[in-house]
């Protein structure tokens, strides 16, 4: 029986070569950051998704190009090639993809997303309003929305709910300083909440809190300002220097680079810190308990509290895609490029991409249940994150889902635009006042008695002129 079938496909197959010699192998040459013939994984990854699509009716044979890594190498490399006349089928840009926009060398995705079989329904709500705007990157992986995350067991030391209210948040933090959790035996010495760089982090939440809606806000007078230089940007930073002078925020933010932030929350200097996505909250789970071997640590995943001027994430830039997968308008092979594309976005290729391989970063049993192994987490997605995609077991902690969930409910768009180029020092000079002000008044170098001293430089340094633009943007 077995033999006879044996036979029957390899006439199947030879009938199928003689009557069908156009069905030739296309060859799609890919162009992605880290995504290299000398990393093993990215190999086999590539053909394991050439060995699927050939099964789906797709002969293709992808052929990846080795740029280097590191963003500004990989930006620089990536122009240098494309502007000599090489253009790759499929090109990953994170930066620099405006100018080859406008070089018209970039497929408008729009029309082939609309008919696609798996990315249409793949996309995440902001995928949708970016492509809109601009219709030549796709990226589908869920919104940047940071969110706080603490030890349980510490939160059940200080019989406390987690908080829903900014009023909550402080009460936390301050619950936090004076107990001794990390039991050094002085109370005191941990803070509520560290960060890095910036307070971008903590605006995920306290945004829309403090009433901080958008970019764009309109002031008394019905004009457009930027939210920067509002009285609910007042609010929320006299929030956070207060937290920072009683203590409870980290005034070394600024200078805190992201090990240090997570050194301080896993060794107990920190009661609280954010993670930058789901990913990134199991990623602290597997820390903290490495840092704390035989204790099994949980982290509970802290609410988006309301304010006086609201609730909810901050919103979310949907001008466009930062980084994200082209097609080349020039592509003599566009329809097997997008095929590419729109199967990695199907529940199979979303399998090759997300749980690694067969016995190495999970098991399959007889039954098809899948393990995931430890290897689990030395593995990330090279292409996307489909919002709809199920993985057999599930993939993240019930801490992190529940991180996804919250990003997933709780979506708005904000009225950010895309500058012209001219606009580019303004933007800059603004942003590098407004950094440097924050900063000092959270570590009290500044009081906020001066805040009308920050928006006059803020206007100056380009503030004045970029808002008379976002007047004939904005409705
Ligand atoms: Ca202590």
């Amino acid at each position: 029986m077995l033999k006879k079938l044996l036979l029957a496909t390899t006439a199947m197959a030879m009938l199928g070569a003689l009557a069908a010699p156009a069905m030739a192998q296309t060859t799609i040459r890919l162009v992605s950051k880290d995504l290299l013939t000398t990393n093993p994984d990215d190999v086999k990854e590539i053909e394991a998704i050439e060995a699927a699509l050939k099964k789906n009716g797709h002969d293709i044979d992808i052929q990846t190009i080795d740029l280097p890594g590191g963003t500004s190498a990989y930006v620089d490399a990536l122009g240098i090639m494309l502007l000599s006349g090489d253009i790759p089928d499929i090109i990953y840009f994170q930066g620099g993809d405006q100018k080859m926009a406008e070089q018209g060398i970039l497929e408008d995705l729009n029309p082939w997303i609309e008919n696609s079989e798996y990315i249409k329904d793949a996309l995440w709500p902001h995928n949708v309003e970016r492509l809109s705007n601009y219709p030549y990157l796709l990226y589908i992986y869920p919104p940047r929305a940071p969110q706080p995350v603490m030890r349980q067991d510490w939160l059940d030391e200080l019989g406390m709910e987690p908080p829903t209210t900014v009023e909550e948040y402080e009460a936390l933090f301050q619950a936090i300083h004076d107990a001794d959790l990390d039991g050094d035996g002085t109370p005191g010495n941990t803070l509520g909440l560290t960060g890095f760089g910036t307070t971008a982090e903590l605006d995920s939440i306290f945004n829309q809190a403090f009433g901080v809606t958008g970019t764009w806000m309109k002031n008394a007078e019905g004009a457009w300002v930027n939210s920067r230089v509002t009285d609910a940007e007042k609010a929320k930073i006299e929030f956070y220097a207060r937290l920072a002078e009683k203590g409870l925020f980290d005034k070394e933010y600024v200078t805190n680079t992201f090990d240090v932030k997570e050194d301080k929350f896993y060794t107990g200097k920190a009661g609280v810190i954010f993670g930058s996505s789901p990913e990134v909250i199991d990623i602290y789970i597997g820390k903290m308990r490495q840092a704390h071997p035989g204790e099994e640590i949980e982290l509970a995943l802290l609410p988006v509290p309301s304010g006086p001027g609201g609730q909810g994430l901050a919103a979310v830039d949907v001008s466009k895609e930062s980084r994200g997968f082209a097609v080349s308008s020039i592509s003599e092979n566009k329809e097997e490029a997008f095929a590419v594309l729109d199967f990695m976005a199907s529940q199979e290729g979303q399998n090759i991409d997300r749980m690694g391989f067969p016995d190495v970063h999970h098991t399959v049993a007889a039954d098809g249940s899948v393990i995931f192994t430890d290897q689990i987490s030395t593995w990330y997605a090279r292409f996307f994150n489909a919002a709809n995609w199920q993985p057999p077991v599930p993939l993240l902690s019930p801490t992190a889902q529940a991180a996804l969930d919250t990003i997933k409910a709780d979506f708005t768009a904000d009225n950010a635009f895309v500058w012209p180029a001219e606009f580019a020092p303004d933007v800059d000079a603004t942003e590098q006042v407004y950094r440097a002000w924050v900063a000092k008044f959270i570590t009290g170098e500044a009081s906020l008695e001066q805040w009308d001293a920050f928006v006059s430089e803020y206007n100056a340094a380009g503030g004045t002129r970029m808002a008379e633009y976002a007047a004939t943007v904005l409705q």
